[in-house]
């Protein structure tokens, strides 16, 4: 039998395992990244284990998110990422540089290879034909201390791409019709493989869409193979040495296959509040937005900015319209500028943004109270703008153009002919200076450098090792897919506060449930009860530490996203699935519950759990490995990490 892209590379990192259906695996990693909201966790991490210097062969800190420096605690969690990437051998990409995935294409992803980033959209980098997956700080500073990635072996899903894209249709509207085919649960225990003739019309920057957009598909990564384009790129960027050639089996196998013929897109549009309400750009032209924001590590290429900018040439921005960009990096920044495509944006009426996340999380350009945004992002949750009633819709940058054109949502092919777009290529070579990456080989004397901790970093939260017989009260029951940032919010208010627990932790739930923090505090052990899906959308870890730091023992659920379960064992606290879903209408707020003979059984993986205020019992499943049953036992993955490194 052939093998998929994806089963060459996962084989070739194996460390544990066969690869078996369901089987769980452990492979080796790389590469990592992180950035200034997650990173300052890994170092966390490294600094509270004691840690030498990491052991993968490259990992990247990016300072993208929350560049604004708005606050002094901002600039201690800078300076804190800084001095730590120089301490434990670790690039440093300074603000203004770029967004950490599209940066992370350009200057350091390899066909082959394997890599954890702390954050969801890391599959990005899958564009250049490598395995990157998202998962929680905590994991990745696992990953960066040498320790292998544990995940089930996992499914594969083939999307065949054939023909050609017309002129005003983009790889966006590649994302979006396959979000519409997959839904944002399609792609659960998957990676996405794309494949086909189509395939090679797409450069890297679009493939990096859809790889980017994978993880709304709900998949665990996105691949590409790494062919003749992947070679041209690499060049671009000086680095062809990095290249390997890498595509699929002719007779590999696939658990599910997807064909989108390029040639029938059209311009597509997600509508408020879900990426998989997709509907054509034309069904929805009487909306008028206020804003729209071209930018964001799915859509801030070169010639994404080039299209749109085509399109605002000799035009301008409509009146109601405020219209920003922020370019993905500094490279393609530079390159933007010397070609005249920034003059002509400027021109426009658009707004030049910092090459950072920026509003994609609402530090900046908030939009107005039920106002209306257009994005090239890839998330339109509610609240993500920074703006709990604003409405969000997601499209290419061509139509993004064509509505501040216009005013209202407009297929960009109803403007103006846009075969002139078919010229808007990646330059063929870009302009390489990694001056604004401080590079390990900088640091003199790592063992030397002092890690500034500012006022605003504390201490990481730590937890006993498993209690055998847990007695704790619910403190809080939720519905369905209850997302990270409900749990613990954005905005930049709020995340100046990520590296300073305490602080943080004041703002645990605090729009689902403003009582929440003051009625946990009174309790000394504690449940959450939540329904599916828990946990979706982020891989913000503070989901679960922040109620480990208030004694959250176990969360009970109908089931659990991926990255937040990871980060719930890693926090020594519990995820247990009612066996039968009915038994969640049973349980309130305020019950008390009972576990006993807790090792037993977790051992077996069912768990009996008793109400005694109700007189009413009920059984749960652990669905974890015996590495992540060893990992709860002590606690979570920093005690575990600390007694590791003593042995
Ligand atoms: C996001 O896009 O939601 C973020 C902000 O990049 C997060 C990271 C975080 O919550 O710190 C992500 O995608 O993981
Ligand atoms: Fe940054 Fe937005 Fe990408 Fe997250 S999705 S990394 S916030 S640009």
């Amino acid at each position: 039998m052939g093998l998929s892209i994806t089963n060459k590379i996962l084989k070739s990192h194996l460390l544990e395992g066969n690869m078996l259906p369901g089987e769980q695996i452990t492979v080796m990693v790389d590469q990592t990244l992180g950035h200034d909201l997650t990173g300052i966790m890994a170092a966390q991490v490294l600094e509270s284990v004691g840690a030498d210097k990491v052991k993968t062969e490259v990992s990247v800190f990016y300072c993208d998110h929350n560049t604004l420096v708005v606050s002094s605690e901002n600039a201690d969690d800078h300076l804190y990422l800084k001095t730590a990437a120089e301490r434990y051998g670790i690039y440093f990409s300074k603000p203004g540089n770029g967004i950490c995935h599209f940066l992370h294409c350009q200057r350091f992803a390899k066909p082959g290879k394997i890599m954890l980033g702390a954050d969801s959209h890391t599959p990005t980098s899958g564009a250049l034909g490598m395995i990157a997956i998202g998962s929680g700080g905590l994991t990745v500073a696992k990953s960066m201390l040498g320790e292998g990635f544990r995940m089930t072996t996992p499914k594969v899903i083939n999307i065949k791409l054939s023909g050609n894209l017309d002129s005003g249709v983009a790889a966006k509207d590649i994302a979006l019709e396959a979000l519409r085919i997959l839904t944002v649960k399609g792609g659960i225990g998957s990676i996405i493989e794309f494949t086909g003739e189509g395939v090679k019309t797409l450069s890297v920057p679009e493939r990096a869409t859809l790889a980017n957009m994978s993880i709304e598909m709900g998949a665990t990564t996105g691949v590409f193979p790494s062919d003749d384009v992947t070679k041209q790129f690499l060049k671009a960027q000086d680095r062809e040495n990095d290249w390997v050639e890498l595509s699929a089996d002719e007779n590999a196998q696939y658990d599910r296959v997807i064909e989108i013929d390029l040639s029938t897109l059209e311009p597509l549009i997600a509508k408020p509040h879900m990426p998989d309400l997709v509907a054509n750009a034309k069904e929805v032209q009487d909306v008028k937005p206020n804003s729209v924001f071209i930018g964001s590590c799915t859509n801030a290429s070169y010639s994404d900015i080039l299209k749109a900018s085509k399109i605002l040439k000799g035009r301008k921005v409509h009146k109601d319209i405020d219209l920003t960009v922020a370019p993905g990096s500094k490279q393609v920044l530079e390159t933007l500028i010397k070609d005249g495509v920034l003059a002509d944006l400027v021109e426009s009426g658009a707004r030049i943004l910092e090459c950072a996340c920026g509003p994609c999380i609402g530090i900046g350009q908030v939009p107005c109270a039920n106002g209306i945004s257009v994005r090239t992002s890839n998330r339109n949750f509610p609240g993500r703008s920074g703006c709990q009633s604003a409405s969000v819709y997601l499209a290419s940058p061509e139509t993004a153009a064509a509505t501040a054109v216009t005013g209202h949502i407009t297929d960009p092919r109803d403007i103006m002919d846009l075969s002139i777009l078919a010229d808007c290529k990646e330059p063929v070579t870009y302009k390489v200076d990694d001056s604004s990456i401080i590079k390990p080989e900088d640091v003199t004397d790592y063992k030397e450098v002092k890690v500034v901790k500012g006022e605003n970093i504390s201490e990481l939260p730590m937890r006993g090792p498993l209690r055998d017989k847990i007695e704790a009260v619910s403190v809080i029951k939720l519905g369905d897919n209850v997302t990270t940032d409900d749990i613990i919010p954005g905005g930049s208010n709020i995340l100046k506060y990520i590296a300073n627990i305490p602080m943080f932790a004041e703002y645990t739930f605090c729009y689902t449930d403003p009582t929440f923090v003051e009625r946990i505090k009174k309790l000394k052990n504690s449940v959450i009860i939540g329904g599916e899906n828990y946990g979706q959308g982020s891989s913000r870890e503070h989901a679960a530490m922040l109620p480990m730091f208030f004694g959250t023992e176990v969360v009970f659920a109908k089931s659990f996203a991926r990255i937040h379960k990871e980060n719930l064992i890693n926090y020594g606290i519990l995820p247990l699935i009612f066996k039968n879903k009915d038994d969640y209408d049973k349980i309130d707020m305020n019950d008390t519950f009972v576990i006993e003979n807790v090792f037993e059984q977790a051992e077996v993986g069912e768990v009996l759990v008793k109400v005694p205020n109700k007189n009413f019992k009920f059984t749960t499943l652990l669905e974890v490995s015996a590495y992540d049953l060893n990992v709860l036992k002590q606690g979570g993955a920093l005690n575990y990490l600390k007694n590791k490194l003593k042995h």
